[in-house]
């Protein structure tokens, strides 16, 4: 089926009415705390797995982690440590690099987030180890018959302005998604699905993760490692576009993640599928048929027919702290289904005692608002920025307790 072309306008966007979270699929209503975080998210998180990102599984009992390196960076204001995380005794692996802060005489709080073209392209600092496995299918950035070269250091620097988080007090820990799952559609052979596959199993069932179900579960094996370390708080997942969906179902799998952050995150991330403005279902699953579970396909141009709609993934993190970020030129993503998306998650924050959005209204390009969800809508086009990046680290001081 070839998708229809992207609606951009308001007028155009089809009627419809949201699955409300607090009303269970018998019709109950979720009346206290208790039945929502008993009962009711259970559900929800459920409907998430079988039809949007599949069941995921846990960690492997024979991980392990290896100490590549660990020194001083960016003139001895930062700590620099980069660990690898062995899966299993010899199979896939994932580089995790961690900066902290040199001065800091506490643990702090930690940005933990997946890259796009691996770890030595988020600072041209030459002691990263430069990323050997599967590059995105792209001819650009350094990278050269899918694998990084020297000219990949540094390329997505912007992205991740690391002396500015250090010197606010913050750590920040990152892993190529790439190390996780290859973003092409390969019948799920060259990333960790393989490592589950029972006997006889050569890809996943059409209720089992895909890419994305993937890299969560990969940041989640980040988690596991951070949680060891005496030197890190709380921590909170963030990620742009299409690993901005993959922080959310991160976030909403792993309650350890402190705090949520979706930059951008779009169709299958923030914003409402059945508004079906800018990027629709139709054109995920035609573009990109190994981000979701098998299942999710039976939706394309049937968003109505979902038991589920985005503003429950959002939900999934309340109570915690949740920030939502949407850029003005970046209508493909819909600006405005992320923050409506937002708005609807609110019920279930201000039933388990928070303000959750503080304005039912859609605020003004570059006017950010932070209740225990935060919201803005940026000047410009899709990326993340280090407008985004300040917005980030004021939430964090507002909502990440430090010692
Ligand atoms: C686009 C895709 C979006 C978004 C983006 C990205 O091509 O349609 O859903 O995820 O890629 O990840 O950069």
């Amino acid at each position: 089926m070839v998708p229809n072309e992207a609606n951009y306008h308001e007028s155009k966007v089809p009627q419809y009415t949201l699955p409300d979270p607090l009303i269970t699929t018998s019709g109950n209503p979720v009346s206290d705390p208790s039945a929502w975080t008993q009962e009711r998210r259970a559900g929800i998180l459920q409907l998430f797995k079988t039809h949007v990102y599949g069941e995921m599984p846990g960690p492997l009992s024979d991980t392990h982690c290896s100490i590549l390196e660990e020194g001083e960076a960016l003139a001895g204001r930062a700590h620099r440590r980069q660990i690898r995380i062995h899966f299993n005794t010899n199979g896939p692996y994932m580089d995790l690099l961690l900066y902290l802060p040199t001065d800091a005489t506490a643990a702090v709080p930690t940005f933990l987030g997946l890259n796009f073209f691996g770890n030595h392209a988020i600072q041209p600092d030459p002691e990263i180890h430069l990323s050997t496995q599967w590059m995105r299918a792209e001819p650009k950035n350094g990278i050269v018959d899918h694998r990084a070269t020297n000219a990949s250091r540094g390329v997505l620097a912007s992205r991740w302005p690391v002396e500015k988080i250090l010197a606010r007090g913050y750590g920040l820990a990152t892993a190529y998604y790439g190390d996780l799952d290859p973003d092409y559609d390969d019948g799920y052979q060259n990333g960790i699905h393989p490592l589950f596959y029972r006997e006889g199993q050569h890809r996943p069932d059409p209720d089992q993760w895909g890419a994305i179900g993937a890299w969560a579960w990969g940041l989640s094996r980040a988690m596991d490692y951070l949680d060891t370390d005496p030197k890190t708080g709380p921590v909170a997942v963030l990620g742009l576009s299409r690993l901005g969906k993959t922080a959310l179902w991160a976030g909403a799998c792993d309650e350890r993640f402190a705090a949520v952050i979706s930059n951008e995150s779009g169709c299958g991330g923030a914003a409402l599928s059945r508004r079906c403005y800018g990027e629709t279902l139709a054109h995920i699953n035609e573009s990109f048929p190994h981000w979701f579970c098998d299942n999710f396909r039976r939706f394309s141009a049937a968003e109505d027919q979902l038991p589920l709609d985005q503003h429950m993934l959002l939900a999934l993190c309340a109570p915690r702290p949740l920030y939502i970020a949407s850029a003005v030129e970046d209508r493909w993503c819909d600006p405005h289904g992320e923050f409506l998306a937002a708005l609807a998650a609110t019920p279930v924050y201000h039933l388990l005692g928070t303000d959750g959005l503080p304005t039912e209204q859609m605020p003004e390009v570059d006017r950010p608002v932070m209740g225990q969800i935060g919201y803005h809508i940026r000047s410009g086009d899709h990326d993340l920025t280090e407008y985004d990046w300040e917005q980030y680290l004021t939430f964090a001081d507002i909502h990440l307790p430090r010692p």
